[in-house]
C-alpha cells in the first residue's frame, strides 16, 4: 500500500473536514428550501471514503454508490461547486441540475452515481467491472451499499455472478447500524454482515470504518486482488451516521447517548489527534486549514446561489443518448 505519510494525514484532515462542512451547509440550505427533495447526509462515515481513495488508482478506477452520494464525486475529483449547484437544481450542476441529491453523476471522474433504489447500484457496479474486464482495462470498481441493501435479492444475485466471473470489483457495505429506522439486528439472525461473502466463496471481512488507515489497508488488499485478476472481495465497514436517515427523520429509534458515543471515535478527530501527536502540524496550522475549508464551502454556496436554473428544453436533451429521440417535435 502507498505509505500513509504526513501529507496523507493532512490531506485526509482537510478533505474529511471539507466533506463534513459541505454537508452541514447543505443541511442549512435545505431548511431554507433552497435544496429540495430528499437529502441523505454522510456525516460520520467520511473515513470510509478517505481510506478507499487512498487505495484507488484515480486515473482509471470507478466508484458507484447509493443516494448518500454528495461527497464521493468530490473525492474522485469533481468540482465541488458544480456538485452543490446540482443539489440546488441549477444549470451549472454536474447533471445540469436535473439529477439532484440522490443522483450525482460524474463519469469523467469515474463516478457512476448516485442511485435511489436500495441495492440498485450493486448489479450496475458488477456491470462496470464486467466491461473493464472485457475490454482489458485493468481498472477496479468500488461498489458501495448500506446495511439495508444487503437484504435485497440484487445483492445476492450479483455476488454470485461476480465470483463466478471473477470480476474486478470490491463490494463495500457501509454498515452504519440502520436502514432508515431499522437496526441491523432486526433484519437478520446474525449481525456479522461480512459473513454473507462466505456463502459465495468470496474473500470477505470486517473493517473499522471510523479509521481511514484501517479502511485503506483493507481496500488496498481488495483492489490489488481485483487488479491482478483474482476476483471480487466483500468488506463490511463498521461505521455510523450522525444525522438522521434523511432530513425528515425524527430519530426515535436511537438515543442521543448512542450518537455521542460514536462521536468519541469520530474519524476527523482521530486523524487530528494523530497529526498533533506526531507533530505533523500545529494547532495554528490546523486552524488555517479550517479557515480554508470554510472559505471553500462559502464559495460553493455562492456559485450555486448565483447560477441560473436550467432552460426548460434541457430536460429533453439530456434524457436520451440518441439525438433525434423521441422523433416528435418536442421543444417547448
Ligand atoms: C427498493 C427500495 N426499497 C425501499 C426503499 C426506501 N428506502 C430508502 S433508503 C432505505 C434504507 C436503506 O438503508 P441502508 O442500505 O442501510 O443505507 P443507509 O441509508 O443507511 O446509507 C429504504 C428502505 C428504496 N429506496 N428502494
Ligand atoms: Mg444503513
Amino acid at each position: 500500500m502507498k505509505e500513509v505519510t504526513k501529507e496523507v494525514y493532512l490531506k485526509w484532515y482537510e478533505d474529511m473536514l471539507f466533506w463534513r462542512k459541505f454537508e452541514d451547509k447543505l443541511a442549512a440550505v435545505y431548511i431554507q428550501q433552497k435544496v429540495r427533495g430528499f437529502l441523505h447526509l454522510y456525516n460520520g462515515q467520511e473515513a470510509v471514503l478517505a481510506g478507499s481513495l487512498h487505495a484507488m488508482d484515480l486515473s482509471k478506477d470507478k466508484m458507484i454508490t447509493a443516494y448518500r452520494n454528495h461527497v464521493q464525486p468530490i473525492g474522485m475529483g469533481a468540482d465541488p461547486q458544480r456538485v452543490m449547484a446540482e443539489l440546488y437544481g441549477k444549470g451549472t450542476g454536474t447533471s445540469q441540475g436535473l439529477g439532484g441529491s440522490m443522483h450525482i453523476f460524474s463519469p469523467d471522474n469515474g463516478f457512476y452515481g448516485g442511485h435511489g433504489i436500495v441495492g440498485g447500484q450493486i448489479p450496475l457496479g458488477a456491470g462496470l467491472a464486467f466491461a473493464d474486464k472485457y475490454f482489458k482495462k485493468e481498472a477496479v470498481t468500488l461498489c458501495y451499499m448500506g446495511d439495508g441493501a444487503v437484504r435485497q435479492g440484487s445483492f445476492h444475485e450479483t455476488l454470485n455472478l461476480a465470483t463466478l466471473w471473477e470480476l474486478p470489483v470490491v463490494f463495500i457495505c457501509e454498515n452504519n447500524g440502520y436502514a432508515m429506522g431499522t437496526s441491523v439486528a432486526r433484519t437478520a439472525s446474525h449481525t456479522d454482515i461480512w459473513k454473507l461473502g462466505l456463502g459465495y466463496n468470496m474473500p470477505c471481512g470486517p473493517v473499522d470504518g471510523m479509521n481511514p488507515v484501517k479502511v485503506a489497508e483493507a481496500v488496498d488488499e481488495a483492489v490489488q486482488r481485483a487488479r491482478r485478476g483474482d476476483g471480487p472481495t466483500f468488506l463490511e465497514m463498521k461505521t455510523y451516521r450522525y444525522r438522521g436517515h434523511s432530513m425528515s427523520d425524527a430519530q426515535h429509534y436511537r438515543t442521543k447517548e448512542e450518537v455521542e458515543e460514536y462521536k468519541k471515535i469520530d474519524p476527523i478527530t482521530q486523524v487530528k489527534d494523530t497529526i498533533l501527536k506526531e507533530k505533523y502540524a500545529t494547532e495554528d496550522e490546523l486552524a488555517e486549514i479550517d479557515k480554508r475549508v470554510k472559505k471553500k464551502v462559502s464559495e460553493c454556496e455562492k456559485f450555486a446561489e448565483e447560477s441560473p436554473f436550467p432552460e426548460k428544453n434541457v430536460m429533453y436533451d439530456v434524457v436520451y443518448e440518441q439525438e433525434d429521440y423521441p422523433f416528435l417535435p418536442h421543444k417547448l
